[in-house]
């Protein structure tokens, strides 16, 4: 690291020690920009871009910058996000033929986004309710949807939630949940501040811990050679962490992969982080329904550990199972040993929250609230969840069958076997880039592909691509 970008950090930090606004959060602020000079220090600057800003700081002379007296002469071009980014080249391919399998968002088989139908009617219901208003809503959101969203989650009958254990703030979405835990975890986790996440992981794990303020290391996951969970190397990686760090989990449909651990291996996984090192798991659970089209099924890995009495931190998503991507509603449920300890960790969330964004959003919290609390609308959004799981199981089906009918060379029987939204198809990168070149197939880079886009017109164009790359490029292959 430059020696100046270091002095230009210590600046920094000591301002906003010395600023006033913010002095109750400078400790977390600075365990921020502590990460950003360690990302430096690792060399990690293209994971973390805005580095790349702190080090132009380093050397910027106001009063000479190119840019005409602009204090921001020396911002540098970001890369677009390597997930949300694929829809931007997407929309600006002008091909008649191209096809999004990027970003995990349901289509439907003509290939248009969903609204599901128990939203419709629960929106027509908010819209006619006359008593609503616009009102802010409270720091940790709405007090019945919290009460819903952990019940979904943990299960209706939940000791935990008879007992009061459980702190839930509705939170943005699966992203805005994680961000609001890893936080919280930052500030008051009594054991080491570290998270460690599977590898590979939802890439974005590795941007929302280290800016919340966790130190983020990986455990093994995935064995590219058996195309199954490294169960192993798993266990080997927890045993390694130290006594007390937290563990990310994808509580089911782990992303990229669709990997996920058996019943019997999440026993093992459990007993490894209760009894042999008593780790902090922290389930992130974005497609609860969408693995096994079973809301409780999907459920089951988060309530087992519940169940044994530790504590649990569980971030859930409502994008993907209710169709509500843009109207960012999700819940971050932290459960805990006894019921005050879950009344001050309440408190304290506030604390983390509100000078982050106040308060949450009304709208889709109370399409989620209308649709948990009615009996008739709950039962209607198993049955469409249901439908958009068995569409893309039947996905997985068709598309391996066209591999099979053009004799593509490799072992493709993951496509069936992988659980939830995507296919980790094991394509590698060059193979990748010369299917969205040659055939306008658009998918991320590790060679993940959102099985929710496909439709039967398009599974023959992307088992076309497939075949070519495979064929063009067989070395490359993973
Ligand atoms: N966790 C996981 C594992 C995940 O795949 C996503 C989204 C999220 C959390 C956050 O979702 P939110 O919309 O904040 O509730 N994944 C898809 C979209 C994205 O990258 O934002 C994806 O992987 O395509």
């Amino acid at each position: 690291m430059k020696s100046s970008s270091f002095l230009c950090l210590s600046h920094l930090v000591h301002n906003v020690y010395q600023s006033g606004c913010i002095n109750y959060f400078a400790d977390v602020t600075c365990v921020s920009l502590q990460r950003l000079l360690e990302a430096r220090v690792y060399g990690e600057s293209e994971t973390f871009p805005v580095v790349n800003a702190f080090d132009s700081m380093a050397s910027l002379n106001l009063s000479s910058a190119a840019g005409a007296g602009s204090y921001f002469a020396h911002v540098e071009q970001a890369p677009e996000d390597p997930i949300l980014g694929i829809t931007v080249a997407f929309n600006k391919d002008p091909s008649p033929v191209k096809v999004n399998l990027g970003v995990g968002a349901y289509r439907t088989e003509d290939g248009k986004p969903l609204v599901l139908d128990v939203v419709r009617q629960a929106e027509q219901q908010l819209i006619s309710d006359e008593s609503r208003n616009k009102e802010y809503l409270g720091i940790t959101g709405i007090t019945h949807f919290n009460r819903l969203s952990a019940q979904l989650i943990l299960g209706s009958d939940s000791p935990a939630i008879a007992e009061k254990r459980v702190a839930t703030a509705q939170c943005l979405s699966g992203t805005g949940s994680l961000r609001v835990g890893g936080e919280f975890l930052a500030r008051h986790h009594s054991g080491p501040k570290i998270i460690y996440v599977p590898s590979p992981t939802w890439g974005n794990h590795f941007k929302i811990f280290p800016f919340a303020g966790l130190e983020t290391k990986t455990y093994r996951y995935y064995d590219p050679k058996t195309k199954g969970l490294d169960y192993e190397g798993l266990l080997e990686d927890l045993r390694a962490a130290p006594k007390g760090a937290v563990v990310l989990l994808h509580a089911c449909a782990h992303n990229p992969t669709g990997v996920d651990p058996s019943q019997e291996q999440w026993e093992g996984i459990r007993r490894v982080i209760r009894e042999e090192k008593q780790l902090l798991p922290f389930f992130d659970s974005a497609y609860q329904g969408f693995a096994s089209g079973s809301l409780d099924t999907d459920a089951w890995a988060v309530r087992r550990f519940v169940s044994d009495g530790g504590e649990v931190f569980a971030a859930q998503s409502y994008a993907k199972n209710m169709g509500l991507y843009g109207e960012r509603v999700g819940a971050l449920s932290i459960i805990v040993k006894e019921a005050g300890i879950a009344t001050r960790v309440e408190s304290q969330l506030k604390l983390v929250i509100r000078p982050m964004y106040s308060s949450p959003p009304t709208h889709g919290a109370a399409i989620v609230t209308r649709i948990l609390s009615s009996k008739k609308l709950f039962d209607e959004w198993k049955v469409e969840l249901k439908s958009m799981a068995d569409r893309i199981i039947s996905m997985r089906h068709e598309l391996f069958e066209a591999l099979k009918a053009r004799q593509t060379p490799g072992n493709w029987e993951h496509i069936l076997n992988q659980i939830g939204m995507f296919t980790f198809t094991g394509l590698s990168r060059e193979q990748v880039e010369y299917m969205t070149r040659e055939f306008h197939i658009y998918m991320t880079l590790d060679g993940r592909i959102s099985m929710a886009g496909l439709n039967s017109q398009n599974v023959p164009q992307l088992a076309d691509a497939m075949h070519s790359a495979v064929v063009d490029f067989p070395q490359s292959s993973k």
